[in-house]
C-alpha cells in the first residue's frame, strides 16, 4: 500500500504497511482500486456531457464513493467491493443511455480505467497495485498536483453529499468534480494545466460551502449563539458523531419519548447552535472532545454511538465498547452494525440503535459545564457593530483565523499554547474539529465579544469567509488581506484541503499551516504554494506570534 493523503501519513512520507490511521493494506488497495474506477467513470461522463447527457445516479455515485475513501471516514473492505460491483452497473446503464443519446461507445482509444471491470472480489482486489498513486502518476511534481486536486475533490464531495442529503444540488459542482477526475487519466496534462485545475478546486470548494451552508440554515435556521451543556443526565443516551445534519434531524425525531438521551460528539457539536433542534428536550449537549480521543469517551459514555462520517479510529479488541458502534452513510467499520440509507426523501431508520440504547447505563460524567459558540456569519453579522467598534477603539487588534482539523499527534499542543500566548486583545475565529485544541481554555470576553467564536463544523469554515468579507466592507478595503486578520490554519485530512484551497482562490494570503505540511506536495509544489500564496509552514509559538502581530 501506500496512502500520504492525510497529516498522518508515516515519517511524514506516505504509510506503506498499515496506515497510522488504522487503515489495513487490504482497505488501502481497495480504495485505491475504488479511486482508480471513478476516474474512469468520469471519462465517460465527460462524454455525456460534451452531448448534454448527464446522470443524477452516476453524479451520486461518485460523490458518494469519493467520501467514502476520505480519511477516517470508512475502514469496512466488504462495502468497497459492494460500491465497486454496484458501480459496475450503473457505468453500464449510464453506457447505454449514452448510446441512445448518439454518444459514440466504443472503447477504443479509452484509458484502461474506463473499461476495466472485475467478475469477483479476488479480481478487484489484485488490481490494487495497478492502481495505487504512485503506480499511476511516474512524476513526483505531477503526482503532487494531482493528488493535491483529488484531496480537494475528496472534501467537495463529502460536503456535496451532505448538502444533497437535504434536497440542494449544484450540477457544475458535479461536473467539475468529474472534469478533474478525469484528467488525472490524461498522461499529457501539463503542470501548468493542473495548476488551473487546482484553483478551481478552490473556486468550487467556495461554491460547495456556499451550497451546503444554505442547505443546512434553510432547513435548521442559522446558528445562533448557545452555551452547550457539557454535562450529563441519567437517562440511556444515543452519542451522534460526524457532520451530517440530515441524520441528526432523524435520530432526534425517532428517539423523541424513548426515554434516551442525545448527546453530540466531536464534529457534531455545532449541531447544538442551530435553532430547529433546540426544541428536541432530549438533546442533552456535547460529550467529550475531538474525534481522537473517541477510545477513552466511548468507553465511559456506555451507550451507543452513531457515525455519520469521519473521524472514526477503529477500537481493538480491547475496547469494550465496540458492539456499541453503528455507521451510516459513507461511514463504515467491518464488524460494526451499518445503518441503512433513506429511501428517497425517506427517513432512516435508528429503532435498532435507540432498542439498544434501552439497555444500556447512562453515560458516565466526565466534565460539567458549558462551552459557548453559535457565531456563524449571521450572527457575528447581527453583533457588527460591536466588532466594528471594538476594532476601531483598539480593543480588538487582531483575529486568528483557527480553523481546521485536530489530531492526535503531539505537537498539535502547539495549537493550546498558541491560544494561550495570544495577547488579550486578539479573538480567534475557528470552525472544525481544531476548536478542541482551545475552546474549553478561560480566554475571556472582550466587552462581551468571546475571545474564541466557533462558527461549527470545518464546512461552516465558509462562514469565516462570509465575515472577513463583510469586515472588508465595513472598513471599506479593496483587499482581504489588508484586514486585521491572520490564518493559523490546522490540517488533518481532505476536507481540509478543499478549506484552504478555498481560501486560496478567495485570494487569502500568508496562510501558516500545521502541524506539519502535507507529504503530498512535492518540494516543487510547496515551492509555488510558498511563492504564489505565502504559504507557510508554522514555528515555535514565539516565533510565530512574532510573525503575526509585527
Ligand atoms: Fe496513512 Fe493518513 Fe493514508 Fe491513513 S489516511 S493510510 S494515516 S496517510
Ligand atoms: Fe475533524 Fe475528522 Fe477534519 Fe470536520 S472530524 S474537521 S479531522
Amino acid at each position: 500500500m501506500f496512502c500520504f493523503q492525510c497529516q498522518e501519513a508515516a515519517k511524514g512520507t506516505g504509510c506503506t504497511i498499515r496506515g497510522v490511521c488504522g487503515k489495513t493494506p487490504e482497505v488501502a488497495g481497495i480504495q485505491d482500486v475504488l479511486m482508480y474506477f471513478l476516474r474512469g467513470l468520469s471519462v465517460w461522463s465527460q462524454k455525456g456531457r460534451e452531448k448534454g447527457i448527464e446522470d443524477e445516479q452516476v453524479d451520486r455515485y461518485i460523490y458518494e464513493s469519493l467520501f467514502m475513501t476520505i480519511t477516517n471516514a470508512n475502514f469496512d473492505h466488504n462495502r468497497f467491493t459492494a460500491k465497486l460491483q454496484e458501480g459496475f452497473s450503473i457505468r453500464t446503464s449510464f453506457k447505454m443511455k449514452l448510446q441512445q443519446g448518439g454518444v459514440n461507445v466504443s472503447e477504443v482509444d479509452l484509458p484502461e480505467a474506463a473499461v476495466w471491470e472485475a467478475n469477483s472480489i479476488s479480481e478487484m482486489e489484485a488490481k490494487a497495485f495497478d492502481a495505487g498513486i504512485l503506480q499511476l502518476s511516474l512524476h513526483e511534481d505531477i503526482r503532487s498536483l494531482r493528488e493535491l486536486m483529488i484531496y480537494g475533490i475528496k472534501g467537495m464531495a463529502a460536503y456535496a453529499e451532505h448538502a444533497a442529503n437535504l434536497g440542494f444540488q449544484e450540477k457544475s459542482i458535479f461536473a467539475f468534480m468529474q472534469k478533474g477526475l478525469a484528467a488525472t487519466l490524461d498522461n499529457n496534462i501539463t503542470a501548468d494545466k493542473l495548476i488551473q485545475l487546482v484553483l478551481e478546486t478552490g473556486k468550487y470548494g467556495v461554491e460547495v460551502m456556499a451550497l451546503l451552508d444554505k442547505a443546512n440554515t434553510t432547513r435548521y435556521g442559522n446558528p445562533e449563539i448557545t452555551r452547550v451543556n457539557l454535562g450529563v443526565r441519567s437517562n440511556p443516551g444515543i452519542l451522534i458523531s460526524g457532520h451530517d445534519l440530515r441524520d441528526m434531524e432523524d435520530l432526534l425525531e425517532q428517539t423523541q419519548g424513548t426515554g434516551v438521551d442525545v448527546y453530540t460528539h466531536s464534529e457534531m457539536l455545532p449541531a447544538n447552535y442551530y435553532p430547529a433542534f433546540k426544541k428536541y428536550g432530549h438533546f442533552v449537549g456535547n460529550y467529550g472532545n475531538a474525534w481522537w480521543q473517541q477510545r477513552e469517551e466511548f468507553e465511559t459514555f456506555n451507550g451507543p454511538i452513531l457515525f455519520t462520517t469521519n473521524c472514526i479510529v477503529p477500537p481493538s479488541k480491547h475496547h469494550g465498547y465496540s458492539d456499541r458502534i453503528y455507521t451510516t452513510g459513507s461511514s463504515g467499520l467491518q464488524g460494526s452494525k451499518h445503518i441503512a440509507d433513506r429511501d428517497g426523501d425517506g427517513k432512516k431508520d435508528f429503532s435498532e440503535i435507540i432498542e439498544h440504547a434501552k439497555k444500556c447505563k447512562p453515560p458516565l460524567e466526565i466534565e460539567k459545564g458549558e462551552i459557548v459558540g453559535g457565531f456563524g456569519h449571521n450572527q457575528v453579522v447581527q453583533l457588527a457593530n460591536k466588532v466594528v467598534d471594538a476594532v476601531k477603539s483598539g480593543a480588538i487588534r487582531k483575529f486568528f483565523v483557527m480553523a481546521g482539523c485536530d489530531g492526535r499527534m503531539k505537537e498539535r499542543s502547539y495549537y493550546t499554547t498558541f491560544a494561550e500566548k495570544l495577547p488579550g486583545d486578539t479573538v480567534i475565529l475557528t470552525a472544525g474539529c481544531a476548536k478542541y485544541r482551545y475552546n474549553k481554555l478561560p480566554l475571556g470576553d472582550i466587552g462581551g465579544i468571546p475571545r474564541v467564536l466557533d462558527a461549527g463544523q470545518c464546512n461552516d469554515s465558509y462562514s469565516l469567509v462570509v465575515i472577513a468579507l463583510k469586515l472588508k466592507e465595513v472598513f471599506g478595503l479593496n483587499n482581504i488581506n489588508d484586514l486585521p486578520i491572520a490564518y493559523n490554519i490546522a490540517w488533518y485530512e481532505q476536507k481540509a484541503v478543499i478549506v484552504l484551497l478555498a481560501l486560496l482562490y478567495l485570494g487569502v494570503k500568508n496562510i501558516h499551516l500545521g502541524p506539519t505540511l502535507p507529504a503530498f506536495l512535492s518540494p516543487t509544489v510547496a515551492k509555488v504554494l510558498v511563492e504564489s500564496f505565502g504559504i507557510a509552514p508554522i514555528g515555535t509559538v514565539e516565533e510565530d506570534l512574532n510573525v503575526f502581530l509585527s
